[in-house]
């Protein structure tokens, strides 16, 4: 692809003009979305796929000494000890009747800045959010569609693990990489897995190992895999009624669009325009592995990101149950 100059590169306005939305759909206040398609019928249904019990947690670790893969600009978590043992080697150190001592510590972190559940007003367009709410609802804080409702909700339903990377017969995607809705298809299939309405998608790609291997180069010409906007993609995840899209890369799609040239079309289209919520930053490797060893591709899925008033993101470690 040549790469398109700025002035060359359409306005979301304009690339979206004609795209589904879901707003006012389930009312004027709504601020979950798509994620009302999971109500207790999808619940009750996700239950019945728990046959082994076995059981696999999908966050990263907060402050891994390797390294929190972050979105360019955001700063890994710190995490600061306030109390341990030593603090009672102190004079004025707090007593306790019994001798009580604790250890107490803090972290600084963008609320993005690991595995999380994105808010629905997290990313806009046009000054307009989800719901057609206005963006200035986010001005020091997400007076609406912030990441709390969604964490009152919680999400639960039926997930399908789509192994892009083995399916492309690679350990990670590369950057760049682009897949659409018919390569999901094909890769369900390969796998012997149904995909259905109403199905929380987990899309694997390994692209994170590439953080881990390549260090402070793995942010040179930035731009991660995933999938590519199209009107027909946007359409099929409509149609499929999916609530949730869930994938282990930083952004969920790729970066940078290389048909348009134009950012994260994706968020603004699944997640602004349809309500989708998104997940990311997940870890998906020991599931796959297992996946790919049992051939059992359909999961129990339970998560609730942190109730963080006006957040626009909260951390979330989501559990699979097979
Ligand atoms: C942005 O939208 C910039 O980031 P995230 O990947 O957290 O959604």
């Amino acid at each position: 692809m040549t790469e398109k100059t700025p002035t060359e590169v359409p306005r979301l306005e304009e690339l979206l003009a004609d795209a589904p939305s879901n707003w006012g759909k389930w009312g004027p206040d709504d601020e979950v979305g798509s994620l009302n398609y999971l109500g207790p019928e999808q619940v009750v249904s996700a239950a019945s796929l728990i046959r082994s019990g076995k059981v696999f947690t999908l966050q990263r670790l907060i402050g891994d000494p390797q390294g929190d893969p972050v979105w360019p600009g955001r700063t890994p978590a710190t995490r600061t000890q306030i109390y341990d043992e030593s603090t009672w080697d102190r004079d004025d150190a707090p007593q306790f009747p019994g001798g009580l001592h604790y250890a107490d510590d803090k972290i600084d972190a963008f609320l993005q800045g690991s595995t999380q559940y994105d808010a629905l007003g997290h990313v806009w367009f046009g000054g307009q959010l989800w719901n057609g709410y206005d963006a200035r609802t986010t001005v020091g804080g997400m007076d609406v569609a912030s990441v709390e409702p969604i964490a009152r909700r919680g999400v639960v339903g039926r997930a399908v693990l789509l192994d892009m990377a083995r399916y492309r017969g690679k350990k990670t995607l590369e950057s760049a990489e682009t897949f659409t809705h018919e390569d999901l298809l094909a890769c369900a299939a390969q796998q012997g897995v149904e995909l259905r309405k109403r199905d929380i998608l987990l899309i694997r790609t390994n692209y994170l190992q590439l953080f881990y291997d390549l260090g402070d180069a793995f942010y040179e010409g930035f731009c991660e895999p995933g999938m590519v906007y199209s009107p027909e993609l946007v359409q099929w995840f409509a149609d499929m009624e999916i609530p949730n899209l869930v994938t282990d890369t930083i952004a969920n799609e790729v970066t940078t669009d290389p048909n348009n040239g134009v950012a994260l079309v994706l968020h603004n289209a699944l997640m602004r325009n349809l309500g989708i919520a998104f997940t990311e930053i997940t870890d998906l490797e020991a599931l796959a592995d297992d996946c790919a060893e049992d051939g059992c591709y359909e999961l129990f899925y339970a998560a609730a990101p942190l109730k963080v008033a006006q957040g626009s993101g909260s951390p979330v470690n989501p559990v699979v149950i097979k």
